[in-house]
């Protein structure tokens, strides 16, 4: 196996023999193989399209399938060879629906597009299709770029997609950029091209994702969420399906089971359409690494609707259920009905033999400061930047990880100036918003926007300000970035940063292992992009 998606790829290199996620040879094989069947699907449906053929199915297969392999997903290497399977016999249904319109598929000439296999000859050629088989490592690097790209892409439409949110041009450039990434002839220069194009529609489906969210769940508000416990047995839901904790609020109601939010969940409580449930109880501990010891002690099931999924412990495992694209062998999972509907009725009873959660911590949290709730503060902020009440805003958005560099974070945040203020989103908010930092004249020192998914809010923030400044350029803007990542939804919201024009984005801890030297010195010379190297010297340098 080999795999350098995700920011703890092993060495800053790369897993050869098993995933620092915990993902084995087998189910990273089963990946490499999926990803080529879905390349050799988008060829097909591109041109079935062009043809007028139009498969809701395919577009919908193709997304989910690419979300099953974002890091810390899925586990499970027989639900994704089914995949394989699947992809391979609706590749061939588009190829006779072709033929029978009478048309020509001869350039179709790719393997990927006429490859079958049987179960048994599978891990040899999900061997044959590794991203190492790409040697130049420039090309290698842009293709996994621009592929890392729209598996973050395929992650925001379907979450809007569940909502009945949906883009038919967002699914045929996903589709197109995969097509792309097994094309010999481009050059490195069209495959930056192509990854600053994927920024674009990045930026369209993080759009199509905040309208599919506040159309259906109304716009975030300023929030205290409750951190500790009550005395009934209860549910924690983690990822970041806002449908999925929807059905179970509406199913838990009057069965004596709590619901609590953990991880990426938390901004849920954000949405006034969540707040009229009074068994919605608060968020339980912190970002999705410490999960192994906080589902030990929630007592209760968990239900985990997307990433990041860790490789589950004995004594919480049969605890655990998974649904929509999750999975892990051995692990309870909740399929939908053909309306999407889901149901839950296991687990609420499961949670009734439960004893209630082991209270962890105690308090409050604040967040709920996406653009909308942002905006009407707008007077407030736009007055304590002009008076230098506040001198800078700092973007610390983005994932959490459990390395240790990453304790980066909370000392950046405590040693920040008095005047500055972090906006953020994603998980990366567990370093710093327990931290109890102020507020600049009533404006809380940390904004959570909400999860990375809507780290599309932090840019329309910065672009209302660019236009009450009245200001030609988004750099100009009093605003620092100081981005961490961890999979690759991150990889999608950079790409779209950098389409909007940011300048001078540091990521950290490190930066991708699959960015080639030569890719690097492409974004670091077009864009400004760093790294990070200590506290002191990177407020200095970032604050001035
Ligand atoms: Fe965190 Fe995991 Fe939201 Fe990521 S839960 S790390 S960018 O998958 O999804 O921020
Ligand atoms: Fe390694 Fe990350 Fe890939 Fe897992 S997802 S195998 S940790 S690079």
């Amino acid at each position: 196996m080999f795999c350098y998606q995700c920011q703890e790829a092993a060495g800053g290199k790369g897993c050869s023999l098993r995933g620092v996620c915990g993902k084995n040879d087998v189910v990273a094989k089963s990946q490499d193989l999926l990803m080529y069947t879905l390349k050799g699907l988008s060829m097909v449906n591109l041109i079935a399209k062009e043809n007028g053929i139009q498969r809701d199915d395919v577009d919908k297969f193709i997304m989910e399938s690419l979300f099953t392999t974002i890091t810390n997903v899925n586990f499970d290497d027989k639900v994704i060879y089914e995949r394989v399977f699947e992809g391979v016999s609706l590749r061939e249904e588009l190829k006779n629906e072709l033929k029978a319109k009478g048309l020509e598929i001869s350039k179709l000439n790719h393997d990927a597009a006429n490859f079958v296999i049987s179960l048994e000859d599978a891990q040899k050629k999900a061997e044959e299709v590794s991203i190492l088989k790409t040697e130049n490592e420039d090309i290698r690097s842009l293709r996994e770029l621009i592929t890392y790209g729209v598996k973050g892409m395929a992650a925001y439409a379907n979450h809007a997609y569940v909502l009945k949110h949906v883009n038919s041009d967002i699914f045929k450039f996903m589709q197109r950029a995969l097509a792309k990434t097994l094309d010999d002839t481009l050059s490195a220069d069209e495959l930056v091209s192509l990854a600053l194009e994927t920024g674009k529609y990045a930026v369209d489906v993080m759009a199509l994702l905040d309208k599919a969210n506040t159309s259906t769940y109304g716009n975030p508000e300023i929030t205290k969420v409750n951190i500790g416990v009550r005395n009934n047995p209860a549910i924690l839901i983690s990822g970041h399906d806002l449908k999925d904790l929807e059905q179970l609020l509406e199913q838990t109601k009057g069965t004596g089971v709590d619901v609590y939010t953990h991880g990426e969940m938390l901004p849920a409580h954000y949405y006034p359409a969540f707040k009229k449930y009074d068994h919605f109880v608060g968020n339980y501990g912190n970002a999705w690494w410490l999960q192994d010891k906080e589902f030990e002690l929630f007592n209760g099931p968990i239900l985990m609707t997307t990433n990041c999924l860790v490789l589950p412990k004995d004594s919480y495992k049969d605890r655990l259920y998974t649904t929509g694209v999750v999975g892990f062998p051995g692990v309870k999972h909740i399929k939908e009905d053909k309306n999407g509907n889901k149901d839950f009725s296991e687990i609420i009873e499961h949670a009734k033999r439960c004893k209630p959660p082991v209270q962890i911590e105690e308090g409050e949290i604040i967040g709920g400061f996406a653009h909308n709730q942002v905006l009407q503060l707008a007077d407030k902020v736009v007055e304590a930047v002009k008076s230098g009440a506040i001198r800078k805003f700092v973007v610390m958005a983005g994932c959490d990880g459990r390395m240790k560099s990453r304790e980066y974070y909370t000392e950046f945040a405590k040693k920040l100036p008095k005047d500055t203020v972090i906006l953020t989103a994603g998980c990366a908010k567990y370093r710093y918003n327990k931290l109890q930092l102020g507020d600049i004249g009533g404006i809380p020192r940390v904004l959570d926007a909400g999860q990375c998914n809507d780290s599309y809010s932090l840019a329309v923030i910065a672009l209302k300000l660019k236009e009450v400044f009245e200001l030609n350029d988004i750099n100009e803007l009093p605003i620092v970035y100081n981005i961490a990542w961890y999979e690759q939804k991150a990889v999608t919201v950079l790409l779209a940063l950098l389409y909007l024009g940011v300048k001078n984005i540091h990521l950290g801890p490190t930066l991708p292992a699959f960015l080639s030297p030569n890719v690097a010195k492409v974004l670091v010379e077009n864009f400004g992009i760093g790294g990070i190297t200590n506290v002191d010297d990177d407020i200095k340098m970032m604050i001035g």
